[in-house]
């Protein structure tokens, strides 16, 4: 590729990195001739119940720069949904997985284990909150991670009860698609659903007549779980401590505390899902931390690993050891080149110092957006934490939400060379999810283009 050099380092023998301009340029229109013919095989060969936001296909990435198949340079603000958080290709991963790949990439840690695998394990011990014993167990995918941590609750409490909350999304398997609140997409046709998931309502301050008083909330949720499941019957309470997919809703102040300390007054899990709130995202290691909060189990993928496929669960020793030998596994859970991958990330994550790094973005990213609400009364609000903002559009003086824009402002974005993405139970939210490691050139020219797309589509 004519803008693509070897790393110094390149020599023959070491790892010879593409070096990716930390810069947006376009070439073609998006999507460029080569995407678009690619779009027409894709149609022809893909199920079309998979979906993708963008129409454009990746050929290279870098840092926090994606590149075409047309050559077009963009920028993410998306991170593969919160995965690349370290940047995409970073040495250190590129290096690990090389290495681990030509040593070997299989064996099955249930046939016979390997290092990586508990060194993983290890690090995720020691990185979670809580002073305490720990263990943990490696998975695939976010969705994996949460069945099992819920297989785990229920073993270790002899209970069947799952509480979760409304907005949430913990994936698309059977259990997790029950523990998922939104219909379209991700449940309707699909069911019926895993039974014993019991949704309680969810702290979400801009809608809600508690507003910031998240003691309030968290009381109106255990009075519901009282009366309509019971205290006793209930394993664990899963809870993202921003929830994602449903619209990086950030629960009022006091609202997780109080559902931990309830947990712990009951005998019941507090679950944490940290899969897309954790790794450095929030500008703490995991975003419960920003209330003191310690989980009996946390659940991770996502930014675990790089952007190789890797997820887990991490908690109290004797939690985790309460499931039988041979309960737990699967064949690729803990693939030695995710585990590569993930020791990788989480060095680059330690030495480069990226939960303070991901904070100081976070505070660039909330004065931007805080700015734009200024020009855009469709901005009803900014919320977030760290490098896991958003804003929530909605019709000028209501609440009524405004999913048009949102989708107007996110296309125009991406046909300007910036990946943006939504989310929200109303569709109506826009959320940034850059590298924590994206440069300020590069973040402020995607920014730009930002307000660019609501000067243009609130015209
Ligand atoms: N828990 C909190 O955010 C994944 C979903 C993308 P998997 N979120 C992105 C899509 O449309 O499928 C997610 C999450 C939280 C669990 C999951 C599930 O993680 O790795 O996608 O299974």
């Amino acid at each position: 590729m004519s803008d693509s050099t070897l790393s110094p380092s390149g020599a023959a023998g070491e790892f010879a990195l593409p070096v990716i301009p930390q810069k947006r340029n376009l070439v073609t229109e998006l999507p460029g001739p080569r995407s678009r013919e690619l779009a027409a095989r894709r149609d022809a060969a893909v199920a079309s119940g998979v979906s993708s936001l963008m129409p454009v296909f990746a050929a290279r990435a870098g840092g926090g720069i994606v590149v075409d198949v047309d050559g077009n340079h963009l920028i993410d603000l998306g991170s593969g949904i919160a995965v690349t958080t370290v940047g995409h290709a970073v040495p250190a991963v590129v290096a690990g997985v090389q290495q681990q790949v030509a040593e070997f990439s299989h064996t099955c840690f249930t046939i016979t284990p390997y290092e990586g695998y508990v060194a993983v394990c290890e690090a995720l011990n020691r990185l979670t909150p809580g002073d305490f014993e720990k263990r943990s167990a490696l998975f695939n995918s976010g969705a994996e991670a949460v069945e099992n941590a819920v297989k785990i609750a229920r073993r270790a409490t002899g209970r069947d009860a799952v509480v979760v909350f409304d907005h949430a999304y913990h994936g698309r398997t059977n259990l997790t698609m029950a523990m998922t609140a939104k219909n379209m997409p991700y449940k309707d046709g699909f069911g019926p659903f895993a039974g014993e998931v019991f949704r309680a309502p969810m702290s979400y301050p801009l809608r809600d007549p508690l507003g910031t008083d998240g003691t309030a909330a968290a009381a109106r949720a255990i009075s519901d779980i009282e009366s309509q499941v019971g205290a006793n019957r209930v394993a664990c309470l899963v809870i993202e401590p921003i929830q994602g997919e449903g619209g990086f809703i950030e629960p009022a102040p006091g609202f997780v505390p109080a559902l931990a300390a309830w947990c712990a007054a009951n005998d019941v899990l507090f679950v944490a899902d940290e899969v897309q709130s954790g790794f450095a995202r929030t500008g703490h290691f995991f975003a419960v931390e920003h209330e003191g909060v310690v989980p009996d189990l946390v659940i991770t993928a996502k930014g675990i690993a790089g952007g190789m496929p890797l997820s887990a669960v991490t908690g109290r020793a004797p939690i985790m050891d309460a499931a039988h030998a041979g309960g737990i596994g699967g064949t690729y859970t803990g693939n030695p080149v995710s585990c590569a991958a993930a020791l990788a990330a989480i060095e680059t994550i330690e030495y480069e110092g990226l939960v303070d790094a991901g904070g100081r973005l976070g505070e660039r990213l909330r004065a931007f957006l805080l700015g734009l609400q200024q020009r855009f009364p469709q901005i009803a609000e900014v919320r977030g934490r760290g490098a896991m903002q958003a804003i929530e559009l909605c019709e000028p003086g209501t609440l009524t939400p405004d999913a048009a824009l949102a989708a107007r402002v996110a296309r125009y974005c991406h046909r300007n060379g910036v990946i943006t993405l939504t989310c929200g139970t109303f569709g109506n939210v826009i959320r940034l999810l850059p590298p924590v490691t994206i440069g300020e050139e590069l973040l402020d020219d995607a920014l730009a283009v930002l307000a660019e797309a609501f000067s243009a589509e609130t015209a």
